[in-house]
């Protein structure tokens, strides 16, 4: 019997849809999700001893690959000392020193236990810096499961959102206003009707929710199919050009909101400084979570000095966390952040696979006339099986996600595990090596002329 099909059969009788976070149902790819047994490095072996190259790498957390060996040994350490104490420790003050070190404009920065946690932190913290109730989010980003951040866009540019979710009451959506990623200018609007309402603005600096979409900080548009050329960023950089971010961050200081980047998934994975440092913006808050924790659950938010100084003990706005820098956790991200400060080359490194891999599938699909980009950045890509490129949910949403569906059944039957989705990244390790990329580049070639693709 199939062990996966078995476990799952058993997991959909006592957990909702079997699976602890939805993703994992594959239910946008169907068939039966995988179940892990263990995996290390770039590898991963499911409960059948099938083998995969893993390129969901647990979500993002594992830029190091899976069951690095310095990870391995710092948590076991922590752990023959106690797993949690209620009580502050060093390695909590090492970790916030050492992100403060890292993080342009975060001065100061409290722990929590996963990125929801830090988002929904960091929108009270704004709220109540600045009294104000509304804040603005862009469709196709998600920032975790809080009531305020579950809203789609409402009828209308600048109207209250409206739930995405069942649970989120009216009340709490109509303090979402949402607006296009990419739309600078329909934010400018939002904040002429809202502007002296809106507490904050809260984005991914580079989404990837939606799947792989980069913020157009004045590049030209994605290279066409076929067209690639080796590039940093899905595009060139046109000198001058104010882009997306640097155009938030002059709208909300303008009007006195904050800024928020989300880099959950950014953060320390486009750079050791984050995608403030990379992009050269530099937000009011920043959240993190994922490779903070280094595969355990870590999520953090920070910011301004004098912003952070209104989070309790210090000052009106409550939070707090049984587990919050717990120990083992704090090992864990330690160990991963220490090895990525210093280890520069690994980001070099990883750039250079993730562009080997756009530049090789879209050479193939140009050759097969196939319509599809990947968009990527760093270490993070998405095939989009799309007539265009990528630029918002509204152009994310005109993909094939049938025919994803089917490129990604090929690339698993062959050993190779993407997301489950079209509508998420690929994330690369360090551990994944050139072969890899040669060995996902003609699992894909097979795929994609089979029968039925
Ligand atoms: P968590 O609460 O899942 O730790 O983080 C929420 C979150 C916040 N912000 C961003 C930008 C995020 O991408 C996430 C979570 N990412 C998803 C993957 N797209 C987690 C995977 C899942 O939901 O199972």
């Amino acid at each position: 019997m199939d062990r996966n099909a078995e476990l799952f059969a058993r997991a959909e009788r006592v957990i909702p849809g079997g699976v602890n976070s939805p993703v994992r149902a594959f239910r946008s790819v169907g068939g039966t999700p995988v179940f892990a047994s263990r995996a290390k490095g770039q590898y991963l072996w499911d409960e059948n001893g099938k083998k995969y190259t893993d390129y969901i790498g647990s979500w993002g957390p594992l830029i190091l690959g899976h069951a690095y060996e310095p990870i391995v040994e710092a948590v076991t350490k922590a752990a023959e000392r106690g797993a949690s104490f209620g009580l502050p420790t060093e390695a909590e003050v090492e970790m916030a020193e050492l992100v403060c070190s890292l993080v342009p404009g975060v001065e100061m920065v409290r722990m929590v236990s996963s990125g929801t946690e830090a988002v929904l932190s960091a929108l009270r913290v704004a709220r109540g810096f600045t009294g104000r109730e509304l804040v603005v989010k862009f469709e196709g980003c998600y920032h975790g499961h809080s009531d305020s951040m579950l809203v789609k866009a409402g009828s209308g540019l600048a109207t209250a959102g409206q739930p995405d979710s069942a649970g989120v009451t009216r009340g709490t959506a109509a303090t979402t206003l949402t607006c296009a990623y990419n739309d600078a200018d329909g934010l400018e609007k939002i904040f002429a009707e809202h502007g002296e309402h809106i507490a904050a603005v809260i984005v991914e600096p580079v989404a990837a929710n939606m799947g792989v979409v980069l913020p157009e900080e004045g590049y030209d548009p994605v290279p066409a199919c076929g067209e690639w050329e080796e590039h940093t960023h899905c595009g060139r950089l046109i000198p001058g050009k104010k882009g997306f971010l640097e155009r938030l961050r002059e709208i909300t200081a303008r009007y006195g909101a904050l800024l928020i980047f989300d880099e959950v998934i950014t953060g320390f994975r486009l750079g050791i400084n984050c995608a403030s440092g990379y992009f050269g913006v530099t937000p009011d808050l920043s959240t993190f979570g994922k490779i903070i924790g280094g595969g355990l659950p870590v999520g953090a938010y920070g910011g301004r000095r004098d912003v952070m100084s209104c989070v309790a003990p210090l000052g009106p706005v409550y939070q707090a966390g049984t587990l919050s820098g717990n120990p083992l956790a704090m090992a864990a991200g330690l160990a991963t952040l220490k090895t990525l400060r210093d280890n520069p080359n690994i980001y070099r490194d990883l750039n250079y696979l993730r562009a080997s891999l756009g530049a090789g599938l879209a050479t193939m699909f140009a050759e097969k006339g196939l319509r599809a980009f990947v968009q990527g950045i760093e270490s993070l890509s998405t095939v989009f099986f799309s007539e265009t490129p990528v630029y918002s949910y509204a152009d994310a949403k005109k993909c094939d996600t049938a025919r994803y569906a089917r490129f990604f059944n090929g690339m698993l039957a062959r050993g190779v595990l993407m997301a489950p989705s079209q509508f998420e990244a690929m994330f690369l390790s360090a551990a994944h090596t050139n072969e890899d990329i040669e060995y996902f580049l003609d699992a894909a070639k097979t795929t994609i002329e089979s029968d039925g693709f």
